[in-house]
């Protein structure tokens, strides 16, 4: 048995089910050491009713330089390397430091860019936040956008009145182009109450599809790449990985949307356990 230790970067929001309260218990379960560097600590994530109800927001940058100084003194080596939601834009650079100077050797880089939906970026970030996640995805291995996330990283205008097959094949070519080395792109359907998801591999594309539920629900893009880079370091390919995240996700939104009561995250934690039958299959 090999024991893989795994930091991943993203907030705290201590409320709202998104970020480093998902991926830290779906990694975990999945079997890794997950070491965590917060970006920011937030009272709650900034999305839906929290957007202008007053969250807080703690950013970290500062503190980035000397936890990595630390661990390299103690000698601290990580596996693989995932990032979601980032606190500044100058912390890119500190992020981009700490996978240069702290993996292993081929230590995996996943880069989720997790800044904008539906066509809008997140609440705080602007241009130069969108330039600097587009340097750090070109030193990713894999990244994974949204389309919302795909057009602003590659000035791409975004498809108010939809897309067809030929806008992402050119979104795809653009997105790797920044570098990376495949990209998988969330959210992408050509038909009617589908969903699905495009992995783009040396040059070569793939599409999984799955029926659509019309529920949008905070913190899925982040289940989705937790369970990605799980199913990534069990030794999975990209499209497997993508598959698996993909039909985790859809039950987490199947869970949960009986309880209407709930909107602000997913309940994805009563279902660890089947995501380690879909692991084990
Ligand atoms: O789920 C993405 C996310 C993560 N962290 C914070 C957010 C969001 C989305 O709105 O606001 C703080």
């Amino acid at each position: 048995m090999s024991f893989k230790r795994i930091l991943t970067v993203q907030d705290i929001s201590c409320i709202g089910q998104c970020s480093l309260t998902v991926a830290l218990p779906i990694l975990s379960a999945c079997g890794f050491e997950t070491g965590i560097l917060p970006s920011a600590v937030l009272s709650t994530h900034t999305g839906g009713s929290f957007n202008g109800s007053g969250y807080t927001f703690h950013d970290l940058t500062e503190d980035m330089p000397a936890i990595a100084r630390h661990w390299q003194q103690v000698g601290i080596r990580f596996d693989a390397f995932y990032t979601g939601y980032l606190g500044s834009a100058r912390q890119i650079e500190y992020v981009k430091n700490i996978c240069a100077s702290l993996g292993k050797d081929n230590a995996r880089i996943i880069v989720d860019p997790a800044m904008a939906d539906f066509g809008r970026l997140y609440a705080g970030f602007d241009g130069d936040f969108v330039q600097e996640m587009a340097k750090l995805c070109a030193i990713a291995d894999v990244i994974l956008p949204n389309i919302t996330e795909a057009c602003l990283l590659t000035a791409t205008p975004y498809p108010t009145n939809g897309y067809d097959e030929a806008f992402i094949d050119e979104l795809l070519r653009k997105l790797a182009a920044l570098g990376a080395k495949a990209v998988v792109l969330t959210g992408i359907a050509f038909r009617e109450g589908e969903n699905g998801v495009m992995v783009y591999e040396n040059g070569q594309k793939q599409h999984y599809t799955h029926p659509l539920i019309d529920r949008p629900c905070h913190g899925t893009g982040d289940v989705y790449a937790s369970v990605f880079t799980g199913c990534v370091l069990r030794g999975k390919s990209y499209y497997d990985a993508a598959r698996i995240a993909a039909d985790f996700t859809l039950r987490c939104i199947e869970n949960t949307v009986e309880d209407k009561e709930h909107w602000y995250g997913v309940h994805f934690e009563s279902l660890l356990p089947e995501l380690m039958q879909m692991l084990a299959e």
